[in-house]
Parts: structure tokens; sequence; C-alpha cells
């Protein structure tokens, strides 16, 4: 995969302070930990534009990049991170529903899922919220290196009743071709 020229511009408290250039937006969602630093970084060819760590939930900001200086990825915090106050939490829930209704530029979803756990609840609430506001989305199995090939497979399978799959892994490269193709179109 050729990498993508991808830099971090800034971290953003809320929506209202995205910028306001009519860009279009490339989102990335998904639960805390679930691997959206990691993925951004590897886009970006294995350079560090993007802040990863251990540490789930540390990710409390909208992240905001600049990509082939043509359009944005906007890395939503993680969501279910329990042991965020709850307070933080609605907060985070709100934010990312507000943004995820009403973004103007926004033109699609980059929803990550562990391809270890497909259809999670909050993962299904999320897919669901998409399909009801008619956004385009694809749904990213990350950390797929973890399972052998035949679990990867059923894992794959299961998760399709989430919408279109994409097995990716930021370790290995897997999948990333066919999702920077995703990103592309959905962005034109
Ligand atoms: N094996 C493997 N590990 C991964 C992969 N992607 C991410 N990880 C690991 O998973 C952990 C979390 O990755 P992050 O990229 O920080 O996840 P995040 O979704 O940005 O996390 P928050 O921003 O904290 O919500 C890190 O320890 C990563 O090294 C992958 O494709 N394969
Ligand atoms: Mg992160």
């Amino acid at each position: 995969m050729s990498a993508l020229d991808i830099s971090f511009l800034r971290s953003c408290p809320g929506p209202e302070h995205l910028p306001g250039d009519g860009r279009p937006e490339i989102c990335i969602a998904g639960r805390s930990n679930v691997g959206k630093s990691s993925l951004i970084n590897r886009l970006a060819g294995g350079r560090a534009v993007a802040r990863t760590s251990a540490r789930p939930g540390c990710t409390q900001y909208l992240n905001l990049y600049s990509v082939q200086d043509s359009f944005y990825f906007v890395d939503l915090p993680g969501y279910g991170y329990a042991r965020a106050p709850e307070r933080e939490r609605t907060k985070w829930t709100g934010w990312i529903a507000l943004y995820l209704m009403e973004r103007h530029p926004l033109r699609g979803v980059v929803l990550l899922v562990d391809a270890r756990h497909p259809c999670l609840p909050n993962d299904m609430e999320m897919v669901e919220f998409l399909r009801e506001r008619g956004r385009p989305y694809i749904v990213a199995l990350t950390k797929s290196d973890k399972l052998a090939r035949g679990k990867l497979a059923s894992s794959a399978r299961k998760a399709q009743d989430m919408g279109p799959v994409i097995p990716v892994s930021s370790m290995t490269g897997m999948g990333l071709d066919q999702l920077k193709k995703w990103v592309f179109q959905t962005v034109d």
C-alpha cells in the first residue's frame, strides 16, 4: 500500500471547533482501544502522526488530520470506555451523536470493530444510528492479525450483519488498500 500524506492538525474539544472550509471529512469511529490511532498511523506509512497507547480512553478529543491536502480524517473519541466517569461518557456520546447527525462535510464513517468481537451491543447501536441517518459507512475489522484464517473468516461472516466489512490489520497492512479505495470513492 502506498502511504497517504497525513498530517495531524489539532485536537478539538467538540465538533464546533472543526474547520469551516467545506473540505470533505471521513470519520474514524469505534470503541475505545479498537485501533483508531494505529490505523491512521499505518495509513500514513507507519509514521507516528497519531498518538497510540495501551491505555484505553486516551483520545478524549476529536483529532483532526489533513489527508493529501484535500480532505480530513476526524478521529472520534472512543466510546464504551467503562472506566471514564459517567458524566464524561455521556458527553462523548453526545458529541459523537451530534457530529454524526449534523456535520455537513462528513462523507462517510469508517467504523472500527475488533475482529475478535463483532456485533457488540454498542457497535450495533452505532450501526443502527448510521443506517437511520443514511450515513455511508464501512466496518473495518481491526487487529485481524490476531485471528487464525478460519476464525477470521467466521468473524467476518458474522460481522456482515453490521454492514459492508473489510478485515484490516495495522500490524500487517492487511485490507488497507481496499479501505483506502473506499475512502477515496466516498470523498469523491
Ligand atoms: N496486533 C494488533 N494490535 C493492534 C492493531 N491495531 C491496534 N493495536 C493495538 O491496540 C492498542 C490500541 O490501539 P490504538 O490505536 O491506540 O487504539 P485507539 O482506538 O486509538 O484507542 P483510544 O484512542 O484510546 O480510544 C495498542 O496497543 C495497539 O498497538 C492491529 O492491527 N494489530
Ligand atoms: Mg486513539
